[in-house]
């Protein structure tokens, strides 16, 4: 058949898909209420940015905003707000594990889908909540341990049978992260019978009380040689409280943090802090992913992983300039 004939025969066709596509509705405007725990850390100014910002760039979504300021009643009074505004979605992060049934049920009854990001609740109930993103918490505390006992071995500090002597700063009390953090070093533990994990308190996060934490050890013992702290910002607070004892950071004392915040490899770089397992935060492009997925019908995972690192004086100088928080 000549060309022109086969345009013609066509032609309606394209038409119609030209016509769909340039006039296919756009989804229908969500409100989506994001509650999120408060400004703790780098981490969670970082988290917060991220999110705003994936979804104040899509126009299809409004995104009303609660930053709870480290207070669950907070949270719950906010979440109880998005309900009876009747917003499309809820994006929540929970400061603690515990505690959220009841405003979660209302969520449910109320028809509201809710997504975890970062943090989970200890909900045997799974319909709760569509989906937890974020990090492997226990997976983290593995790779701290394990990180620690290459680095003892390569530089001929374990010989094991002489005790080591580890501290730890917990972040905050009942929260996943601190929970399975802990755990996930424990379980590193286990493989070193040498290794004694001679004090352990929460800093909840927070630089000021790592740092607080970590000068009651220094004065009640001078033998510390490892400090494994739950994120950057108590490693660095007890990074100033080691200095402040006349002791050498990354040297005297092993400096282990979780995050990857810009100041953690900063003192990488410096050699005040050894290694800081990544725990990425930039959880906005993935939140509205899930939210435009769901909105359009689809079904969600029960999990949704990010990838994460470990960094290190192998590594931390050439990865700095890229970093986003
Ligand atoms: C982990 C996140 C933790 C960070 C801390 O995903 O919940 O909370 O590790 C932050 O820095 O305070």
């Amino acid at each position: 058949m000549k060309n022109w004939k086969r345009v013609l025969v066509l032609l309606p066709a394209i038409m119609m898909i030209c016509t769909v596509s340039v006039f296919a509705a756009p989804p229908k405007t969500w409100v989506v209420g994001f509650s999120q725990i408060g400004s703790e850390s780098e981490w969670r100014t970082a988290d917060t940015i991220s999110v705003q910002n994936a979804f104040n760039e899509d126009l299809t979504f409004n995104l009303i905003y609660s930053d709870a300021q480290q207070k669950q009643e907070n949270q719950i009074k906010a979440l109880r707000s998005f309900i009876a505004r009747k917003v499309n979605c809820i994006v929540f992060t929970a400061l603690v594990e515990t505690g959220y049934g009841p405003v979660l049920q209302e969520a449910k009854k109320a028809g509201i889908p809710v997504i975890m990001i970062d943090r989970d609740v200890q909900e045997a109930d799974r319909s709760l909540r569509l989906t937890i993103m974020g990090s492997d918490f226990i997976k983290e505390g593995e790779k701290a341990g394990t990180w620690l006992a290459d680095y003892l071995k390569k530089q001929g500090l374990d010989d094991g049978k002489k005790s080591i002597n580890i501290v730890e700063l917990q972040g905050t009390t009942g929260s996943a992260p601190a929970i399975d953090r802990k755990t996930g070093f424990a379980n590193i533990m286990k493989q070193h019978a040498n290794w004694q994990l001679t004090r352990s308190q929460t800093g909840n996060f927070t630089t000021s009380e790592g740092k607080a934490v970590m000068e009651a050890f220094l004065k009640a013992d001078s033998t510390i040689q490892v400090l494994y702290a739950h994120n950057d910002g108590m490693a660095l607070g007890a990074i100033q409280a080691i200095k402040e004892a006349g002791l050498k950071p990354g040297k005297d004392i092993i400096v282990i943090g979780v995050d990857g915040v810009k100041g953690a490899f900063e003192a990488i770089v410096a050699g005040e802090q050894n290694v800081t397992i990544e725990c990425s935060p930039l959880l906005g492009p993935q939140a509205v992913q899930a939210v435009t997925d769901l909105r359009a019908g689809k079904k969600l995972p029960a999990r949704i992983w990010t990838i994460e690192g470990i960094f290190d004086a192998t590594n931390a100088a050439a990865a700095l300039p890229s970093r986003q928080y």
